[in-house]
C-alpha cells in the first residue's frame, strides 16, 4: 500500500511530465530520393516542427534523435539511475563535468543572401510561413544569429554595390537595392517578429564598388586602392544607417568576407582582397574610428572572415597593430580548407588572444567539385555535425551557415557557384524540403541558447561517437553527441552529480541529450 505522500508524489511526477518535458510536434512528412536517407516536404498546409523541452527537474531527462534510418527530432523520455544488467552491451561511456567550464555560447544561425530571399519570395504566403516559423520560431530551430551580405555576393543575380558611380567619394548616390527592399530586410524583419530570442545579425562586404578598386571590377584579383580606405568605412557607416530606418541594428560586422579570395588571379566570383596587414591599417584608422565617429561603435568588429589554416598569423598581424587592437572583438573563420588545418588551430588561436571571440561565419555542403544539391544526404549532416562539434570543443561560439534557402540547382547564383543548403525550394508545386542538415542546426541552435557555458566532456573508446557538452541558462544540461558508427551502441553518461543514464544510440544518428 502506497502511502499518501508516496501517492501525492507521483501525482505530481505525472503531472509534472506532462507539462515539463516536451511540447508535441508535427512529424516529419519523409520523401525518399533514393540517397543515404530522407527530407522532410513541407508546404502551404503543412511542416513538420521541432519539439521544445523547458528546464526540467534534477535527473530527468529528454533525448531528442535523428537517425539516418527513421528519427527527425523525435523525443523520448529517459531516467537517470536506469542502466543496463547487461554490461556487455555498453559500448561507450561519456562523462560529463560541469565543474570544468569553457566558452559562453552565441548561438548558431544562417545567412539572409539574396539567393535565399528569392527563393523563399516564390512560395506561396502560407508555405513562406511555414519555412520562416521553421528556422526562427519555436515551432522550428529558433536561430540566434543572421549573416547579412553588405550588397552582392555569387547568391546574387547580378553584381552591384551599393553605390555604382565612379567617383562618387562623398557617397552621395549610395542606395540600398531591390534585393534589400524586396528580399533581405522583409524576411530579416519578419524573422525577428517571429523569435523569441534577439536575433544577433552581422554583416560582411564581399567587395566594394568596383570603382574603389584596383582592377575596377568585383571579381578577380583586386584590392581597394589606397586613396578609398576612407571612402569604404564610410560606406559601411552608411548601410547601418540605412538597415536602421528599417528597424534592424546590427550586433557584429566582419571586415571583409575571405579577404584571401581577392588576391587569387582570375578569382570567379565577388572578392576583394586583403593581406593581414592592410585589413589591420583599415581597421585601426579608418573603420574604426570612422564606426565610433557616426555612432556604430558598439557593432562589433570581427577580422578575418576566411579560412581556418590563415590562423594564428592572421589575427597576430591584425591584433599586433595598436591602432586596430582596441577595435576588434572576434576572428571570423569558414570551414572550406578545414583539410589543411585541424581545428586545435582555433583553441591555439584562442590561448594566444582569449579576449576575442571566435564565430564559425560561413559553411555550406556541395562545393566545387561536388554534387551540388543531394536531397536526403547523411553525410552532410555529418559534415555539418562534425564541424559544429569540433569547433565548439575548441572555443568557438557559435556557427553559421550560408543560404538559408535555395532552388532545386542550388541556386541563383550569377558565378553558377551552386551548392546545396539546409532547405531547398521546389517553387512549380510550393514545397520545400527540409534537408538532414536543417536537423544538424537544430540539435544546436534549438537546444542550446545563447549564454550557454560549455562544460567539459570525455568520450571514451570510440572515434566514431564524438561531442559537446552544455549547461543552459535555465539549469539543464545539453549533451549533443553524434554516432558515425554504421552498429547501434548503448552509451552510459556519467555525470558527477547524477550518477549514470544508458542511452540507446543507433547506428548513424545524432542526439541532443537534455537533462535537469
Ligand atoms: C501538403 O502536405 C500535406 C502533408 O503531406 C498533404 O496532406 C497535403 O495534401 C499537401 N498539400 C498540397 C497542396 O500538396
Ligand atoms: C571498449 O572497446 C572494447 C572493444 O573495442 C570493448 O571490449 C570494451 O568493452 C569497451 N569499453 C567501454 C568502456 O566502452
Ligand atoms: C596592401 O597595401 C599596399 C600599400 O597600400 C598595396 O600596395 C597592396 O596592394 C595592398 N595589398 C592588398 C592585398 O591589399
Ligand atoms: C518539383 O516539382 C516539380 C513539379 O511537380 C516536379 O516535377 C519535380 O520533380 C519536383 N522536384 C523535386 C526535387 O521533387
Ligand atoms: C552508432 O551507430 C552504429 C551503427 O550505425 C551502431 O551500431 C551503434 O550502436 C551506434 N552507437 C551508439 C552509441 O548508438
Ligand atoms: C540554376 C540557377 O539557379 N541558375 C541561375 C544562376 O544565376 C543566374 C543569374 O541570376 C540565373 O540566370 C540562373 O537561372
Amino acid at each position: 500500500m502506497a502511502s499518501l505522500a508516496t501517492l501525492f508524489l507521483r501525482l505530481f511526477t505525472v503531472v509534472f511530465t506532462l507539462f515539463s518535458l516536451t511540447v508535441s510536434a508535427e512529424d516529419c512528412i519523409r520523401r525518399d530520393y533514393g540517397r543515404t536517407s530522407f527530407v522532410c516536404v513541407c508546404n502551404a498546409t503543412y511542416c513538420d516542427t521541432a519539439p521544445s523541452v523547458g528546464a526540467l527537474a534534477a535527473g530527468q531527462v529528454v533525448q531528442i534523435t535523428s537517425s539516418q534510418s527513421a528519427a527527425r527530432f523525435q523525443a523520448t523520455n529517459l531516467q537517470f539511475g536506469r542502466t543496463s544488467s547487461n554490461k556487455a552491451v555498453i559500448t561507450n561511456e561519456i562523462f560529463i563535468d560541469t565543474s570544468i567550464t569553457y566558452q559562453n555560447v552565441l548561438g548558431f544561425g544562417g545567412a539572409f543572401t539574396d539567393a535565399a530571399g528569392i527563393n523563399i519570395a516564390r512560395l506561396s504566403q502560407a508555405a513562406q510561413d511555414n519555412l520562416m516559423n521553421s528556422y526562427f520560431s519555436s515551432r522550428g530551430i529558433e536561430y540566434g544569429v543572421a549573416r547579412v551580405p553588405m550588397a552582392g555576393t555569387d547568391f546574387s543575380t547580378r553584381t552591384y554595390s551599393y553605390d555604382d558611380y565612379p567617383g562618387d567619394v562623398t557617397l552621395s548616390n549610395f542606395a540600398l537595392t531591390e534585393e534589400d527592399l524586396v528580399y533581405k530586410i522583409p524576411y530579416i524583419n519578419w524573422a525577428i517578429s517571429l523569435s523569441s530570442k534577439s536575433i544577433k545579425l552581422f554583416s560582411s562586404p564581399w567587395s566594394a564598388p568596383a570603382w574603389m578598386k584596383s582592377n575596377n571590377e568585383f571579381y578577380g584579383q583586386g584590392y581597394l586602392l589606397g586613396e578609398y580606405y576612407q571612402v569604404w568605412a564610410d560606406y559601411f557607416a552608411r548601410f547601418f544607417e540605412e538597415y536602421a530606418k528599417f528597424g534592424l541594428n546590427f550586433w557584429a560586422l566582419t571586415a571583409q568576407n575571405e579577404p584571401v579570395d581577392g588576391r587569387v588571379p582570375g578569382f570567379p566570383f565577388n572578392c576583394m582582397g586583403w593581406t593581414s596587414e592592410n585589413q589591420s591599417i583599415f581597421v585601426g584608422l579608418n573603420l574604426g574610428p570612422t564606426l565610433q565617429a557616426k555612432g556604430f561603435g558598439d557593432v562589433k568588429i570581427m577580422i578575418m572572415d576566411d579560412q581556418r589554416n590563415y590562423l594564428p598569423e592572421w589575427a597576430e598581424t591584425v591584433l599586433a597593430n595598436p591602432d586596430a587592437n582596441p577595435y576588434v572583438s572576434g576572428i571570423g573563420v569558414h570551414w572550406y580548407q578545414n583539410f589543411i588545418a585541424p581545428p586545435s588551430v582555433l583553441t591555439t588561436t584562442h590561448e594566444m588572444f582569449p579576449d576575442r571571440f571566435i564565430l564559425a561565419t560561413e559553411a555550406c555542403e556541395g562545393t566545387f567539385p561536388k554534387e551540388t544539391v543531394v536531397l536526403g544526404a547523411w553525410d552532410r549532416l555529418e559534415s555539418y555535425a562534425t564541424d559544429i562539434i569540433e569547433n565548439m570543443n575548441n572555443w568557438a561560439v557559435g556557427w553559421v551557415d550560408w543560404n538559408l534557402a535555395l532552388d532545386e540547382g542550388g541556386g541563383p547564383n550569377w558565378s553558377e557557384n551552386f551548392v546545396d543548403s539546409p532547405i531547398i525550394v521546389n517553387n512549380t508545386i510550393d514545397e520545400f524540403y527540409k534537408q538532414p542538415m536543417f536537423y544538424a542546426m537544430g540539435h544546436f541552435s534549438k537546444y542550446v541558447p545563447e549564454n550557454s557555458i560549455r562544460v567539459n566532456i570525455d568520450i571514451l573508446n570510440d572515434t566514431t561517437l564524438i561531442g559537446t557538452a552544455f549547461v543552459l541558462p535555465d539549469g539543464n544540461r545539453a549533451v549533443v553527441i553524434l554516432n558515425q558508427s554504421d552498429d547501434d551502441k548503448t552509451i552510459i553518461l556519467n555525470d558527477a552529480e547524477r550518477g549514470a543514464l544508458e542511452i540507446p544510440c543507433e547506428a548513424r544518428s545524432m542526439h541532443t541529450i537534455l537533462y535537469g
